[in-house]
């Protein structure tokens, strides 16, 4: 399939250490992918779905203690130990390739080696990049082939003397815990996964390359590797101007990537159009403004939630060729199921270990980071420019997270750099997304925290060099929190397509049409600005109440963005110290 000496030698190379039976490269042909459904469906690997009502589904159920990142067993692995920075776990490159060499070795004996070449981004794109990862693992090839470009195309666009590809090395081995890593080498473009069979951890062309190892080729190429959706908006003259939003894990990006706007909105004539809903690669475009593709060509969404009020285009994605993870598994009419599909759970049904579950025992049928696998072709809101090779121009970015307090429901940053202060003083409620405690306040900056590939200090400084670069052509940067919470702790904002009304206000900020308010913190809508026609309960006096900046939770809030800041020494950039003395300043005036 390839000539290219680069590829041919790495492969004898990974092949000589674990030792596998039998050799298939993947081409991406329908015949091929045919063969390996059938193979897993005999082994019982996967299940095949309700041929009616899910044709080309597929379940899938992971080992029980393998269901999200483990971000405590992630590693950044570069020479030096402050290049990694203060974030990530490091270790000597050499002392881990040891290590996991012991791992590897001979771990594919009995088994066969898939090669499976893929594209990140748009065949033909500046912006794509090939990765080829070597796994034992099935569902990982089923995965990748509705996630990325795979097989033939991808050697094709990597050509025969490029030496510009990340080597991705993944085994299940023996599936031991203790043994699990997820180890990124960035400065060898080498990614090594061992033990897990886990989406995020075993699916290497996304977050371990379009992010771990891409956030650092991008710093060195001045580009941008972020964990944003990417959306465009149309309004009813059918202009569509487009924004990025980086959300941390489970906080709302597929659900923003994919809104429905409210009835009045669509009956005005706006549209919301998705053109990535997880990873935004970013660069400046010949005139002078900054351009996203989406590198991946699916959506792995999180399945609790999704039902046909909250995500109706998600769940029309998922209903042909998906593979589902760790759901319940409906026996009665062999369809799935998950909390906050439908009020009717089934009677007769597994949970997400394969077990026999009682719907009314209290126990959760599927899991909290269950998964869909859905190609985004599949998808009704799928932009017209979602393969464009130049990708979309962005308006706007927008951080966020899960805030019960602090945080308003949007503000406006006062320009890049203060922008670029917002992201990195992000902080929000961890989730299922990663192995750990829920509901637990940390900070993530940019939404990055378990995914930067280097010093996350330097990508601050990365981040305002690319300010200065794009100059006043530069996005406007926003914060929003959809999540803040009332006495009794539920949701006062009613989120999902209602967030339009949000958008709104941002994309008439940006296009110079709607006023702002100064607060301590940045810019802020009238309440009366943000249109709540139609929300009933929720009122212009709501929204006032969700702008309110608390200046003693703010107080708070600079003590622990100080000692967050402290870890970074002087890596931490002088321009978000300043910026940090001016928001003291602001909340003492
Ligand atoms: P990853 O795929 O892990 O990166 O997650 P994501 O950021 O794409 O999150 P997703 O859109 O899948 O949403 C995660 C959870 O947040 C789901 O349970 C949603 O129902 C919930 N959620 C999303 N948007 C909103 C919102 O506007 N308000 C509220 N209250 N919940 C939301
Ligand atoms: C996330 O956790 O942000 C995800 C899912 O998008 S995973 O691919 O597991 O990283
Ligand atoms: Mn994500």
């Amino acid at each position: 399939m390839t000539n290219n000496k680069n590829v041919l030698n790495w492969i004898e190379e990974m092949k000589a250490l674990v030792k596998p039976d039998k050799v298939v490269w993947i081409d991406g042909s329908e015949a091929q992918l045919k063969e390996l459904r059938d193979q897993a469906l005999a082994t019982g690997e996967m299940e095949a779905l309700n041929p009616e009502k899910l044709p080309g589904c597929l379940l899938h159920r992971t080992a029980i203690n393998d269901v999200a990142r483990v971000e405590g067993r992630t590693f950044i692995c570069s020479r030096r130990k402050e290049d990694a920075g203060p974030t990530n776990n490091w270790e000597d490159p050499q002392v881990m390739y040891a290590k996991l060499r012991t791992l590897f070795d001979g771990a594919m004996q009995g088994r066969t080696m898939y090669i499976l070449p893929y594209c990140m981004g748009p065949i033909g794109s500046p912006f794509s990049k090939v990765g080829v990862e070597l796994t034992d693992s099935i569902y990982v090839v089923l995965n990748m082939d509705i996630m990325t470009r795979m097989g033939q195309q991808a050697f094709d666009q990597l050509g025969d003397t490029s030496n510009d590809f990340v080597r991705g090395l993944h085994s299940k081995a023996k599936m031991e815990e203790e043994n699990r890593y997820i180890v990124q080498f960035p400065e060898d473009n080498t990614i090594w996964s061992v033990n897990s069979g886990y989406g995020g951890n075993v699916l290497l062309g996304k977050k371990c390359f379009a992010l771990r190892i891409a956030s650092y080729q991008a710093k060195n190429e001045g580009w941008m590797a972020e964990h944003m959706l990417i959306l465009g908006l149309e309004n009813p003259k059918g202009e569509i101007k487009y924004v990025c939003a980086a959300f941390p894990s489970a906080c709302g990006k597929t659900n923003l990537a994919m809104l429905i706007p409210p009835k009045k909105f669509q009956d005005a004539g706006y549209k919301v159009w998705t053109v990535g809903d997880d990873i935004a690669w970013l660069r400046v475009g010949p005139d002078g403004r900054l351009w996203a593709i989406n590198p991946e060509n699916g959506f792995f969404g999180v399945a609790p939630g999704t039902n046909m009020k909250s995500n109706p285009n998600a769940l029309i994605s998922t209903q042909k060729n998906t593979i589902f993870t760790n759901v319940v598994h409906n026996l009665d009419d062999n369809t799935v199921w998950w909390e906050g599909l439908d009020k009717n759970p089934p009677k007769n049904a597994l949970n997400w270990k394969g077990e026999k579950w009682d719907c009314t025992d209290g126990s959760k049928g599927a899991h909290p980071n269950s998964r869909f696998t859905a190609p985004a072709v599949n998808c009704p809101c799928i932009s017209s420019e979602f393969n464009n090779p130049n990708g979309v121009p962005i308006s706007a970015i927008i951080f966020g997270g899960r805030r019960a307090k602090t945080a308003p429901l949007v503000y406006q940053a006062r320009d890049w750099k203060h922008g670029v202060f917002v992201g990195s003083t992000m902080a929000s409620e961890t989730t299922a997304a990663a192995a750990g405690a829920v509901g637990v306040v940390r900070r993530d900056p940019m939404a990055m925290l378990p995914f930067c590939g280097y010093n996350m200090g330097d990508y601050w400084a990365h981040w305002l060099e690319m300010g200065e670069k794009l100059g006043d052509k530069a996005p406007k940067i926003f914060n929003v929190n959809w999540f803040r919470t009332d006495d009794e702790g539920h949701f006062i904002w009613p989120g999902f397509g209602d967030n339009m009304r949000v958008l709104n206000w941002i994309i008439d900020r940006c296009e110079g049409r709607a006023e702002a308010v100064e607060t301590p913190i940045g810019y802020e809508p009238k309440p009366e600005d943000i249109d709540v026609e139609g929300l009933g309960d929720v009122t212009t006096d709501t929204v006032k109440d969700l702008l309110t900046v608390d200046k003693a939770l703010w107080k708070e809030e600079v003590k622990g963005i100080k000692e967050f800041y402290a870890k970074f020494g002087d890596k931490l950039p002088k321009e978000l110290e300043s910026q940090l003395a001016t928001l003291e300043a602001n909340l003492d005036k």
